[in-house]
């Protein structure tokens, strides 16, 4: 009789626990607050991911067209953007779906060699600029706002020829590049990105091997990327803010991605882990432009600096910005545009880490993830921590004096399907920690965009990873798109700016493949009657 008890509180204790863990894990109890009615809802897309006609009406190769082409197992599934969910051609259906969800405002991005074939101004293809109007033309139609990402990744591979984001030139190039835009669609697009997360172009693609053009100069590259790009973005708001916006109004800014970094206990030393994490990657790019005094944030320029002696470079292998550049650069940004997914677990290296010299090894923290975190996300990183996204939320708001948010991706990934129980659920846990991060933490968020209207050219993820509120058919020759089961729910928390009745914040279950629950209570419930 006592074992029987005793195993009796311990059911009890099982269920309780659980219910706890999961709710630590979510942003905070259901939300009753609604979303507020000048909040903006939408949906994001990139070119190189949807747009297909790699080489048709005058389109150039871009760095990722090119990297896949000559490097076919760079891509899981060994597929390519070639055709991808053909948007070129398909762009009417797109903008039906839009319309279908009832989102206020779309994200997309213009491809680069589709404007520029050369990669420079001297020939502005006549075809691209066509297809860019008239898909804007269709979306101010029906009262969509257009959101245009001025670069999403796909460089002209001509000009990557010349160094790419190394190229100190590239400044004048992508400056250029701007104007064309501008100039045609200035009056018509009242939302601007300059980039779509600098840090995955720098880090993974100069860096590293992750992203094209894969160069793998870790230590050197990454820095110099960033270096030209950021002094590209500022350049380019000045551009827009002296010229463009007197004429027709709108607004600027930057998409950065950012995980939330949890300590991974609650050492000083782990605390301060975290804690170096945000401010040497988001910082990296958060700091010139958003802080109060600009320039790289001086932890970085500290470490970089101190590798780079103990190295024996000559100067530190991250370039200085000169006084005149560090204003020209802070401030330059209307909102953070910010690209939301996981959260990782950060504690100090004791010993070196990463390839020497690289950004991984001048900051010297590991990242990892708690492997109790729930996901079975096709992409093996995204785990589901909606805390993770109010605290980071807060962080930005405190750190860079009330930015106005908008978040212009969050999303999750499975292998496909219309009944997507698993993307239901993210969404409304990762909603339910915005509206706690809006209204009970008083975070500035304005606006959150869904990654991703449709299922796409998952970059070396190829088409293995899904992540569409609506479902394409690759296979079909007019690649059918479906509404997912998600795209219901989008539509449903747009319309009512609140979240469905039945949300649970403490239900986990559709990231496990037994539920959590019955996967520890079934042994013990077995225990008991044998008692
Ligand atoms: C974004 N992370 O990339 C990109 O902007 C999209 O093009 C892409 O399809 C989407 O997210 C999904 O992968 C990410 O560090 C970059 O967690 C970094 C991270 C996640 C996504």
């Amino acid at each position: 009789m006592e074992a029987k008890n005793s195993l009796f509180m311990l059911l009890l204790l099982v269920i309780i626990c659980n219910g706890n863990a999961q709710l630590y894990l979510s942003g905070g109890p259901k939300s009753n607050y609604t979303f507020p009615k000048d909040f903006l809802f939408g949906v994001s897309t990139a070119a190189a991911q949807i747009e297909g006609a790699w080489n048709e009406d005058g389109k150039s190769e871009s760095i990722w067209d090119h990297l896949v082409h000559n490097n076919p197992n760079f891509v899981k599934d060994h597929s390519n953007a070639d055709v991808a969910a053909d948007s070129y051609h398909l762009y009417k259906r797109d903008v039906e779906m839009i319309r279908e969800l009832g989102v206020d405002i779309y994200r997309f991005s213009v491809s680069w060699p589709r404007v520029l074939p050369t990669g420079f101004a001297n020939e502005v293809n006549p075809l691209g600029i066509q297809y860019y109007r008239n898909l804007i033309d269709e979306l101010v139609k029906y009262n969509i706002t257009p959101m245009v990402t001025i670069y999403h990744w796909d460089l002209p591979q001509k000009l990557q020829d010349i160094g790419g984001w190394t190229n100190a030139h590239i400044v004048d190039y992508y400056t250029d590049y701007a104007n064309v835009l501008f100039k045609n669609f200035a009056d018509k697009v009242k939302y601007w990105i300059t980039f779509n997360e600098p840090m995955q172009t720098c880090l993974e693609g100069y860096g590293g091997t992750y992203r094209a053009p894969a160069l793998n100069r870790h230590g050197i590259a990454e820095y110099l990327c960033t270096h030209n790009l950021l002094k590209a973005h500022a350049n380019v708001y000045h551009l827009f803010d002296k010229q463009y916006r007197p004429l027709y109004g709108g607004k600027i800014g930057m998409s950065l991605d950012s995980n939330w970094a949890e300590p991974k206990t609650n050492s000083t030393k782990d605390i301060e882990a975290a804690r170096l994490y945000l401010t040497t990657h988001l910082g990296w790019y958060a700091h010139p432009v958003y802080s109060t005094e600009g320039n790289y944030p001086p932890e970085l320029i500290k470490l970089v600096g101190q590798k780079s002696q103990k190295q024996n470079y000559s100067r530190s292998r991250l370039p200085e910005f000169t006084p005149s550049e560090v204003d020209f650069i802070r401030g330059t940004a209307d909102f953070f545009g910010l690209n939301h997914y996981t959260t990782y677990l950060l504690s100090m290296a004791d010993k070196e880490v990463g390839a020497i010299p690289s950004h991984a090894n001048d900051v010297g923290i590991i990242r990892v993830q708690d492997p109790n975190w729930p996901s079975k996300s096709s992409s093996d990183w995204l785990k589901v921590v909606p805390f993770g996204f109010r605290r980071l939320l807060q962080y930005i708001t405190k750190t860079y004096n009330n930015i106005p948010i908008i978040v212009t991706e969050n999303g999750y990934a499975d292998f496909s399907g219309v009944d997507d129980k698993a993307r239901v659920s993210y969404y409304g846990h990762y909603l339910n920690a915005l509206l706690h991060a809006i209204h009970v933490d008083k975070s500035n968020v304005h606006g959150y965009f869904a990654w991703s209207l449709m299922d796409n050219f998952e970059w070396d993820d190829g088409y293995v990873s899904r992540f569409g509120l609506y479902l394409v058919d690759f296979k079909s020759p007019n690649k059918t798109r479906t509404a997912k089961h998600s795209a219901k729910l989008y539509s449903s928390v747009v319309a009512t700016r609140g979240l469905p009745a039945d949300y649970d914040p403490a239900d986990f279950t559709a990231f496990s493949s037994a539920p959590i629950l019955v996967s520890t209570m079934l042994p013990l419930l077995a225990l008991y009657r044998l008692l």
